[in-house]
């Protein structure tokens, strides 16, 4: 077996895993060595590995069942591979991918589905000389720092999540959002969670809540922004500058994250993320009305709750 080391990059998240070659098939002891890190650390950086698409798939399906990213537009996944989502600035058929600003608000991947993602795999291909950082948030650590009182009042409620609250989304192909759109109506998710395995609670927070379940918009908006500025604090995020050849394995069940617009963007940016497919359906489908409409998808709320 290959000297794996471990060594952390944040407090809060964040480690980067050095001594293995993602090409090469995991051993189950480094399997177990990468799972207790991604654990403990939420977010891990694996420096130097230039993996084609199949040996980042081969590698991403020890850690869980890959998404088919049937969520997602067809034209934005690998034309080979509908396990890998093709995040890329570049034009795509002659025209600005439908990609080209993804994750620019705080999220959680895949929340505006009823099954949010298990973690993700990002591999970096391409990247501006300077920028295009992306930032991770601990959702325990912004759990377990808010007020009893706040957290009292966090249980049992509930969020709606809007696939069309993803910022630059009116910047997109028509078409491309009206298919998003379709394969994802709102939907509602508990805002306090538990992890699966470590059982420790959590937030599922982010900037693409409608609103939550039996409170008015001024309220809504009022904790909302509260807790996501509570949850994205500075001394809650790992920050991670990019190299090409990095592949960032990150648990999506206990943070959040944004890729910042922080570059000049004439310039390629090409990300390739595998998606583990979430071990819970935590959510359900409140509107069967558009979503973005939100006077029919609080009566759909108001019919469900
Ligand atoms: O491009 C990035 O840095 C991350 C984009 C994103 O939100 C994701 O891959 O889930
Ligand atoms: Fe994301």
């Amino acid at each position: 077996m290959s000297k794996i080391a471990i060594r952390p990059l944040g407090f809060a998240a964040g480690a980067e895993v050095t001594g293995l070659d993602l090409r090469q098939p995991l051993a189950a002891a480094e399997r177990g060595a990468i799972h207790e890190a991604w654990l403990r650390h939420l977010v891990l950086v694996f420096p130097d590995q230039d993996l084609t698409p199949e040996q980042q798939i081969a590698f991403a399906q020890k850690f869980g069942d890959l998404d088919g990213h049937a969520s997602q537009a067809p034209s934005t996944l690998h034309p080979d591979h509908q396990e890998i989502l093709v995040l890329t600035n570049k034009q795509v058929g002659g025209k600005p991918s439908g990609t080209h600003n993804s994750g620019r608000n705080w999220h959680t991947d895949l929340s505006y589905t009823e099954r949010p993602a298990k973690g993700a795999l990002l591999s970096c291909k391409e990247k501006p000389p300077v920028g295009g950082d992306t930032m991770w948030a601990n959702l325990y650590l912004a759990y377990d720092t808010l007020s009893p009182a706040i957290r009292a009042l966090l249980e049992g409620l509930e969020a709606i999540h809007d696939v069309t609250l993803i910022k630059g989304i009116e910047q997109r192909d028509p078409a491309l959002v009206a298919d998003m759109k379709r394969r994802n109506p709102a939907v509602v998710h508990p805002v306090v969670r538990v992890h699966p395995e470590t059982e420790r609670k959590s937030l599922l927070i982010g900037q693409r809540i409608r609103g939550f379940v039996g409170m008015s918009d001024e309220e809504s908006q009022s904790l909302l922004s509260l807790l996501n500025t509570h949850a994205t604090s500075p001394e809650f995020v790992y920050r991670h500058r990019w190299s090409v050849g990095d592949l960032v394995m990150w648990d999506n069940r206990c943070t959040c994250h944004v890729a910042l617009a922080d570059f000049d963007q004439t310039k390629p940016r090409v990300m390739y993320r595998c998606s583990l497919e979430g071990e819970q359906k935590t959510g359900r489908i409140v509107a069967a009305a558009a979503a973005g409409d939100r006077t029919s998808m609080l009566q759909a709320v108001a019919a469900v709750s």
